[in-house]
């Protein structure tokens, strides 16, 4: 019997999407890719350069162009992605997959840039730490609930710290570009599990990733969208 290919050209995961099209200048209310307020450098070494570039201007854009194009002519283009993702059942049927994939992936990633930051990491202080240690015992428990959950994520995915529907803290995974907010969570911070947030360093070392991702987070900016979340 000839020897299998392991990867085919078809099978292969997560090819570079193509660069996203010229945004419409006729559909000023179009969703963006945010811009990041750092350089694409300013995380290294704990997220490459490289990754960072594709990461935010190619995988970002493509989620928004799709996003974009699902959305064009319906009425939910008066909505902004945050409302039309909290309610996927108001979503016409032809277009839900499509837009809770990419929206998703426009929120979702939106998120993702403005929780973290060149020089930042260390420890949640304030009403935030408060909360952390009394939801999870420590902060180090959270990590560990964390780092837990986004490695044991199958496939693609997330992983998140969330005030739920109840209005506590938890830790949840969603696959794909699926967001707790389609579930009535309120999102305080997340990391992106899929391996093109990190394959490029650390190949098949998840948890490594997962780990040494902490030293990216902006508590400052966690704890904003902790009191966001309590208001
Ligand atoms: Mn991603």
């Amino acid at each position: 019997m000839p020897a299998r290919a392991i990867l085919s050209p078809q099978s292969r995961p997560h090819p570079l999407p193509d660069r996203p099209s010229a945004p419409d200048p006729n559909r000023p209310m179009a969703f963006e890719v945010p811009a990041l307020t750092f350089a694409h450098d300013a995380l290294e070494p704990f997220i490459n350069t490289r990754t960072m570039e594709l990461h935010h201007g190619l995988h970002h854009g493509a989620y928004v162009a799709k996003f974009n194009a699902a959305i064009e002519g319906t009425d939910l283009e008066s909505k902004t992605a945050e409302e039309i993702i909290s309610d996927l059942d108001a979503v016409p049927e032809d277009i839900r997959g499509a837009v809770r994939n990419n929206g998703g992936g426009h929120v979702n990633h939106s998120i993702f840039w403005s929780i973290m930051g060149p020089g930042k990491g260390g420890e949640p202080t304030g009403e935030l730490g408060e909360a952390i240690t009394s939801t999870f015992g420590s902060f180090d428990n959270l990590k560990e609930t964390f780092n837990g959950k986004g490695a044991t994520q199958f496939g693609s995915g997330w992983v998140w710290l969330t005030m739920n529907p109840e209005g506590r803290l938890e830790v949840v995974a969603t696959p794909n570009q699926d967001t707790p907010m389609s579930q009535g969570h309120k999102i305080i911070m997340g990391n992106d599990v899929w391996e093109h947030a990190y394959y490029l360093t650390y190949e098949n070392r998840r948890p490594e990733y997962l780990k040494a991702w902490w030293s990216c987070v902006d508590f400052d900016a966690v704890a904003a969208r902790f009191a966001a979340a309590k208001a």
